[in-house]
């Protein structure tokens, strides 16, 4: 006896429940999850063990639950059975170990960096079997799934339907790998006319090329990933009414300009000027004044050798995309010039005088002059002179400070490589885009920048977290109507779900008419000089009533704490208005207007450069340049279909094949994952199929089998002892008040769907009726002694 004892209680122990306490009033029904009444004590436990149950299932439960075994093989996290954050992971290392780096997590595709290549995974005979397959959903979960899905999507059942692959992630997590692939089997599946061999070809060939020439200009070596893409960037592929491949055009957003005049730490700059210092011929290097011993300040870790150092790679892009050895020319003539201009440094000199330059400094001053095509004894007074503008005719002239030079210095790096790569996208969109009349629908790929949280985080944080929530907004919308779709296939009602929206995240953020960006505008547009704590006073007494933002009470910069659906990010201010103004001295605009090199004049053309009267000038700030960008970019989101990839990087060192449970977690966390559990949750998480639960629950209402049916029709054949089963558990507590039951479970077609809490009910009755009989074994037991 003493044995049957034992493992009772054992059972009783490792009973699950699994359930967080914040869920449970996420019903409709507040109250009917909570459990009222009396509480006996083996509830009491259960309601005890509840909040650990989540991370760690034990016992028979979770072995009724999750066969873990069986992990690798689940395709879909959802149906991981519960799904928790817990769970959700175990699967994902699991299928790591396995090498498996594709797993569905309902709509969403969740892709594992492998950080090593693996061998036939993107074959092209692997694109043929997902793109020929009559059900490609069937085959195991793959990039090519999403990929073929939209392609199929695209020509639509009534009317074509345009379609977007938004792949997220963090830093080195795989986006822009991933949307090369992507890139890549649309070249492929969607270039097999024959006809037009010759232009689709070209046209194939372009839409790729223009990827190491962005890359090139817009990726660098960073602490987090060796190939990070500092923009944004969303590219249409335009297919026509054979849905073939016959345009692209590309939008990119936040280049990340201030990295050509200011490497963090063992960062790099943008790949291209290392390209050209590796590759550059002998009569480049001198033309460029760039000899292989020359050392340049704006060029750190340049002995790092890197894949992406290629010059030849970009150069044949270039020349592919159509931009002439000319222009070639003129581009990395100018782009040799920001090299010269890094080396020129500003001694200090008295307040009325120009700073001075060394004799080093004059000389790399003269090359960046040459190379720019600009007079040098105007350059060195755009950099370390100031026009002050009094009136209309009036102008006085006021020496720069060190500091001031050096900023002027930077400004004039960046505002040049930043309409440089402005005027490449331009380029290569005139190279690819299709005439209006050759292309009906697109397939858009976004590789946007993820969530970001570091030491210090300020505005360029701030627009990326921004555009997060945004996008997060419109998965969790998407998200809910895959679950209701799913709900109301299996027959159930909807209204259950309830969910909290990020809505107040983002009126903090843009809203109207007071938010952050609306008075760091204001800020900015008053043009007073700017004062972080009177900043920030502004931001505490019109923003404190929502509840997204607080204050870090013990630091002494001044800061704010935002709470994003990822986590809290703490913002520096100091800088932050400044960074937002991003002026560009109206000198330095005209010295480049004047440049005798017409490509780097025409970057120019149209700005203006007179000043104007103070108090009154429009300011467009970054942040409402950055907001209309994206409010385009969700218009055009909300007209398409979809689909959502989530890359996740298994380690922040990028070493193969390599699973660090807590690095994945923050991630799956960051990037909504958990918020899609959480919504999953705040339903029927638990979906049993009609025979395992009779399995498991019949002996609480002894019910027999009368029927037993196929098993599509699962609903009719063992629907009745499935009542059984769940009538004779309600029962037991069909006296408690506020009590809902309808809210705790609902039989579908196949599956019977149970809240945590109705999980618990069954398994509280289970044990009853499992304690019941081994008391009458003992009873029977000792009359028979
Ligand atoms: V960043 O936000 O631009 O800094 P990404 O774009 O998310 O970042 P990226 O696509 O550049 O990361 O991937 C980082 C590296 O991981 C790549 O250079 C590859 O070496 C590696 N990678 C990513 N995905 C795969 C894959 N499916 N197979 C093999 C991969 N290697
Ligand atoms: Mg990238």
């Amino acid at each position: 006896m003493a044995k049957v004892k034992q493992k009772l209680l054992f059972r009783t122990e490792n009973v699950s429940g699994g359930r967080t306490e914040g869920e449970s009033g996420s019903f409709e029904q507040g109250g009917s999850a909570k459990r009222p009444g009396k509480v006996n004590r083996v509830t009491e436990r259960l309601q005890a063990r509840r909040k650990s149950l989540n991370d760690s299932l034990e016992g028979d439960v979770r072995a009724f639950l999750v066969n873990e075994a069986e992990l690798h093989t689940y395709d879909d996290l959802t149906k991981v059975n519960p799904v928790t954050p817990t769970t959700v992971l175990k699967c994902l290392q699991a299928r790591y170990s396995a090498r498996v780096f594709y797993t569905h997590a309902g709509c969403t595709l969740v892709a594992m960096n492998p950080f090593q290549p693996i061998p036939h995974l993107y074959s092209l005979d692997v694109m043929r079997e997902y793109h020929t397959a009559s059900q490609p959903q069937d085959f195991k979960p793959h990039i090519f799934i999403v990929a073929e899905e939209a392609y199929r999507n695209v020509q639509g059942q009534v009317e074509p339907v345009n379609q977007s692959l938004v792949v997220s992630g963090e830093s080195g997590a795989g986006k822009t790998w991933t949307s090369r692939c992507l890139m890549k089997y649309y070249a492929t599946v969607a270039a097999s006319s024959q006809k037009c061999q010759h232009t689709v070809e070209r046209i194939e060939r372009r839409v790729l090329d223009s990827n190491p020439i962005m890359e090139a200009f817009g990726n660098a070596c960073t602490l987090r990933n060796n190939n990070s893409s500092r923009f944004g960037k969303y590219i249409q592929l335009q297919l026509n009414s054979s849905q073939l491949l016959v345009g692209a055009s590309v939008q990119t957003y936040l280049l990340e300009k201030t990295r050509v005049a200011f490497q963090a730490p063992n960062e790099r700059n943008f790949h291209i000027f290392y390209q050209m210092m590796k590759g550059a011929t002998e009569e480049q290097r001198q033309e460029w004044e760039m000899p292989c011993d020359q050392k340049f300040t704006w060029l750190p870790n340049a002995e790092k050798s890197l894949e992406e150092d290629c010059f030849q790679e970009t150069v044949e892009a270039m020349v592919n995309l159509g931009i002439d050895a000319h222009k070639r020319a003129q581009i990395f003539r100018i782009l040799a010039g920001l090299l010269q201009l890094g080396n020129v440094n500003f001694s200090p000199a008295p307040e009325s005088e120009p700073c001075g330059l060394d004799q080093q400094s004059k000389g790399f001053l003269g090359k960046t002059a040459a190379l720019l095509r600009v007079p040098a004894d105007e350059l060195r007074e755009c950099v370390s002179i100031r026009t002050l503008r009094a009136g209309k005719q009036s102008a006085l002239l006021k020496p720069c400070s060190q500091s001031e030079c050096v900023v002027r210095r930077d400004c004039l790096a960046k505002v040049i490589y930043a309409r440089l790569f402005d005027w490449l996208v331009g380029f290569i969109n005139s190279s690819m885009c299709a005439d209006d009349s050759k292309w009906c629908n697109f397939i858009g790929l976004l590789d946007v920048y993820g969530f970001e949280c570091f030491l210090l985080n300020n505005l360029e944080q701030l627009c990326i977290n921004y555009a997060n929530e945004k996008l997060q907004q419109h998965f969790v919308a998407h998200y809910l109507k895959a679950q209701q779709e799913e709900y109301v296939s299996e027959g159930l009602q909807w209204s259950f779900v309830r969910y909290q929206d990020n809505q107040r995240c983002l009126d903090l953020i843009e809203g109207n008419p007071t938010s952050i960006f609306s008075l760091l505008n204001e800020e900015c547009r008053l043009n007073r000089a700017s004062d972080a704590k009177q900043f920030r006073e502004r931001l505490q007494k019109e923003l404190s009533d929502n509840g997204s933002m607080s204050w870090d009470k013990f630091s002494k910069q001044p800061h704010f704490i935002v709470a994003h659906y990822a986590g809290k990010v703490s913002y520096q201010i100091e800088g932050m208005m400044e960074k937002n103004k991003d002026p560009v001295p109206p000198e330095l605009l005209s010295l480049l207007q004047k440049s005798e090199d017409p490509l780097l004049q025409s970057l120019f053309a149209d700005t203006e450069t007179e000043g104007k009267p103070h108090g009154h000038s429009k300011v467009v700030t970054v942040v409402s340049k950055f907001k209309n960008s994206l409010e385009n970019l969700m218009k055009i989101l909300h007209s398409t279909t979809p689909h959502y990839t989530r890359c996740i990087k298994p380690n922040p060192d990028c070493k193969p094949l390599t699973f660090q449970k807590e690095e994945v977690i923050t991630q799956l966390e960051a990037c909504g994952i958990v918020e899609t559990i959480h919504i999953s949750a705040a339903g029927f998480p638990i979906r049993v199929p009609y025979d395992n639960f009779i399995q498991r629950y019949r002996l609480i209402s002894n019910t027999r089998l009368l029927a037993q049916g196929a098993e599509n029709e699962a609903q009719i054949a063992l629907g009745p002892a499935v009542q059984d089963i769940l009538n004779a558990v309600l029962r037991t507590k069909s006296s408690a008040p506020n009590n809902n039951n309808n809210v705790m479970v609902h039989c579908g077609k196949t599956k019977v769907f149970l809240t945590h809490a109705m999980l618990e009910l069954l398994e509280e009755q289970r044990y009853r009726v499992l304690s019941q009989k081994a008391f009458s074994i003992q009873c029977c037991w000792r009359r028979h002694q």
